[in-house]
């Protein structure tokens, strides 16, 4: 049977069931409006009862602009975001300052590493936490994102009234929908957020009766009035800033055909006797992202422009454009599991504790999210995506280096949403930019750049205020940089990101300094939020040196700038620095359990459960353990995975299903996934940390895609028929200390190593039979994959550039498969 016969057969052999599968896998429905009593979303202990607006509202988006709908029957609230609005910072400072920055230099520095070697625990003020504070971290405000406008349309309707009431978000299509019946009418909503014209829309139509709405537009920030005049509400505003308040504008367009449109002395819209209405929103701020001024966008021209194109083109071609859009995106990729649709709504369906179909929902409607807030933006998506209603959101609902920001673009070229990923890249300009001024000012490092544990659209790139968190970020930006080079082989993208590449390591070059032992390790740091030696000297005892992560993500650096550089053919100097303090990183180390040691000393404690596992990051994110590769190692990260356990917050969740997939544990893969999409997902499936955070709805997503799809590997001996002989290994045994595995230098001809395409690595049993479309593998190729009764069928994999694979599939490793452009390689059970 051929692949493309598989498939039409998987598709008929599930009849009528595949249609109706097909909607529950991409729409979200409910037969009730949201829960709008409360505007908020604060407060850690949040319980998953008091469900709120953001929890149970639907979230629109084109990847810069944002909307919740709430389905309201009498008031539909509409919360409207845009990501650029922070409060609370400072814009257009001198680059020191605007950077965050605290001005200590090369001397502060060894003041605070000497009470690093004296280990100076606790929060004493000769200690490291309290010097750390004193000499290099930041006093400049970071600020927080902030939500935008509110706009809200009353139809006057009772709903004790109304029947037959569904609410729905589309995620194949981006439209959400609002259905009631009043007697014999039905009243009926649309709503979208278009990425081509840059707008908000609403449409309002009822079946043979008329409307008669008011609409409102507030906001919670200083403002002068909203005004309405003719068939508009001009609201612009102020978010207040420490220095240079942000400026910006909405306006609300009302199409109501003949009907009468009324302006309000409030500034609000009256509508009398419409038979349809249409309501167009556009906004913007004056940010632009150009460091260190952060303004200047015209915003109130653009306001008028956007709003004037989009009425001119009209509701039905706006529709379409968008549904072209969404959905040329979201069939890309297709996740289609084998199940027969249980009838519940979505609320439901996570109540009921888990299911295939509530999975195959999660992971397309992340992929709805990951489009939805991060796409032709300045700025990449923040802890709650770009959906926020609270002016002073937990977290600040920024941008955290220490895992947050990573894992919201972990999915995101696997599950084929490249575009989605250049916020990202834009954003880590401007740190590269700014964080030049923190590495030289708090560091006295000259050449790079440094960036610390909070950031904002600010260039915010100082420590965090508390001296325990002090963190570099740089290298676990440019992993997801680079790997997005990977994915993609586009080398004007690599040319890009190069110099942001470089200074990375070039800061690390001058910062990394001999511990004890000789070993070149980064210090101060911390091994994210997690403590050692408790009992002695308490739970703030975070300041470490030679945190596991930290070598492991340098070495995973200083590697990729190796291949990028023989790659562009430039920097030879550059390469050889790099190869020569490789072997120096300090060694990754199996401790007194086995387990992979998190610091280099043997502190960790087996009880231990802390959510981040970040000394696992060669596991994954990275691809330096694997248990096909490096044994002893995976031995390790194995006792390390089960030490932690498994149930955490959302994101912890998410990445632990990412952790079993590369550990090639199916099972508990799914079931700690299984737990993400049933215990740490609201009523309208966004994550909760608790509360709401989206890194894990994409922490989750990516791990689906490692359950089907690995492509980490690379072969650098093409004749080599076994994984464990062909694969490129990053770590080698000492030979004098058993236990210590140092770091290998990579030869130039890395760059041109194959990689391997493992399919079906870690499938769960829960999943006997599914297909999916469109993943995206390493080395610039795309893949469809099948399977049934648990095993593999059938695959394809498609070129999107023209390159060298091979193909791990059922134990079998294949010889190097070449492909131009275009071309494809099919792999069939029954030619095996
Ligand atoms: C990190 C995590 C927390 C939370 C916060 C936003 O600090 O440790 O769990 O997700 O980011």
């Amino acid at each position: 049977m051929n692949f493309k016969a598989l498939t039409t057969t998987f598709v008929l052999t599930m009849g009528m069931a595949t249609v109706a599968a097909a909607d529950q896998r991409y729409v979200l429905q409910y037969d009730s409006p949201a829960n709008d009593a409360s505007l908020t979303n604060k407060g850690k202990g949040r319980k998953p009862s008091k469900f709120g607006y953001i929890q149970t509202a639907l979230p629109l988006g084109n990847g810069r602009l944002g909307a919740m709908f709430s389905g309201g029957v009498d008031t539909e609230h509409l919360l409207i975001n845009d990501i650029t609005l922070w409060m609370n910072a400072k814009r257009g400072a001198d680059p020191v300052t605007q950077s965050g920055s605290r001005t200590s230099g090369s001397k502060d520095l060894e003041t605070v590493r000497q009470v690093y070697r004296d280990g100076k625990y606790g929060t004493k003020p000769d200690s490291m936490e309290s010097l750390s504070t004193k000499y290099l971290s930041s006093t400049e405000p970071l600020g927080n994102y902030a939500p935008f406008t509110d706009v809200l349309i009353s139809t006057g309707h009772d709903p004790k009234t109304v029947s037959d009431y569904r609410r729905t978000l589309n995620a194949r299509t981006g439209l959400g929908t609002v259905v009631y019946a009043i007697g014999n009418t039905t009243f009926t909503r649309e709503f979208f957020c278009s990425h081509p014209h840059d707008v908000l829309v609403a449409r309002y139509t009822a079946s043979d009766a008329s409307l008669n709405l008011t609409i409102k537009a507030t906001t919670k920030h200083k403002l002068g009035q909203p005004k309405a005049a003719g068939d508009r509400i001009v609201l612009t505003g102020q978010a207040k800033m420490v220095q240079d308040d942000i400026q910006f504008m909405q306006i609300v367009q009302v199409d109501a055909g003949d009907a009468a449109v009324t302006p309000q002395a409030d500034g609000s819209l009256l509508i009398a006797g419409a038979d349809e209405v249409t309501m167009l929103v556009a906004g913007y701020t004056d940010y632009l992202p150009v460091f260190p001024a952060f303004k200047g966008r015209d915003y109130e021209s653009d306001c008028n422009k956007t709003i004037s194109q989009a009425a001119t083109l009209g509701y039905d071609a706006l529709k379409k454009s968008h549904v072209d859009d969404v959905s040329g995106l979201m069939d890309r990729c297709r996740l289609e599991l084998d199940f027969e649709p249980a009838g519940l709504t979505t609320d439901q369906l996570v109540t009921t504790g888990g299911s295939q179909e509530l999975e195959n929902l999660y992971f397309n409607y992340s992929r709805y999210l990951q489009l939805s807030c991060s796409r032709g933006a300045p700025v990449p998506s923040n802890l709650q995506g770009l959906w926020n209603a609270d002016l002073k959101p937990m977290w600040n609902c920024d941008y955290h280096t220490d895992i947050n920001v990573q894992m919201n673009y972990w999915m995101v070229d696997p599950a084929n949403l490249s575009e989605s990923f250049r916020p990202f890249v834009n954003w880590t300009k401007i740190l590269a930019q700014s964080g030049a001024h923190t590495a030289r000012e708090t560091f006295g490092v000259d050449q790079g750049w440094s960036m610390g544990l909070n950031g904002n659209v600010y260039g915010f790139t100082a420590q965090n205020v508390h001296g325990r968190r002090n963190q570099q970020a740089g290298h676990w930006l440019c992993q997801n940089l680079f790997d997005h080079y990977a994915f993609n082989q586009d080398k004007e993208y690599l040319e890009e990101i190069y110099p942001v590449l470089k200074g990375a390591a070039e800061f690390f070059v001058e910062y990394l300094a001999p511990w004890k032992d000789g070993s070149l390790v980064v210090y101060p740091t911390w091994s994210p939020e997690n403590a050692y030696l408790v009992a002695q000297h308490g739970k703030l005892n975070k300041q470490a040196y030679g945190a596991s992560w930290d070598q492991q993500l340098l070495l995973n650096l200083f590697t990729d700038c190796i291949e990028a550089s023989a790659v562009l053919n430039r920097d030879e100097d550059f390469r050889k620095t790099l190869q020569n303090l490789i072997p120096k990183l300090c060694p990754q180390k199996i401790g007194q359990y086995g387990q992979l040691q998190e610091w280099p000393e043997d502190w960790d404690n087996p009880k231990d459960t802390h959510r981040h596992i970040s000394h696992l990051i060669a596991l994954h994110p990275g691809r330096d353990i694997s248990p096909l590769v490096t044994k002893e190692l995976y031995q390790a990260a194995l006792v390390t995975m089960e030490h932690r356990g498994d149930e955490s917050t959302g994101w912890s969740t998410g990445w632990k299903t990412c952790f079993w997939a590369r550990l090639h544990n199916g099972d508990k893969a799914h079931q700690i996934y299984r737990f993400l999409t049933a215990k740490r997902a609201y009523a309208n499936l966004f994550d909760f940390h608790p509360p709401f955070q989206i890194d894990g709805n994409f922490g989750g997503a990516a791990g689906v895609c490692e359950m089907l799809l690995q492509s980490h590997l690379r072969s650098v001996d093409a004749s080599a028929s076994t994984i464990g002989e062909a694969a490129y290994v990053a770590y080698q045994q000492d030979p004098s200390m058993k236990n210590h595995y140092t770091p290998i230098v990579p030869t130039e001809t890395l760059a041109d190593a194959p990689y391997i395409l493992h399919l079906l690595p870690a499938l769960p049993s829960a999943w006997p039979s599914g297909h999916v479309k469109g993943l995206r593998a390493r080395g610039g190729f795309e893949v469809d994959i099948s399977w049934d009764g648990g095993k593999l069928t059938a695959a394809k994999v498609r070129s999107t550039g023209g390159g060298t694979f091979r193909l791990f599939a059922e134990g079998v490793l294949s010889d190097n498969i070449e492909l131009q452009q275009g071309q494809s390689h099919t792999w069939l059970e029954s030619n095996k």
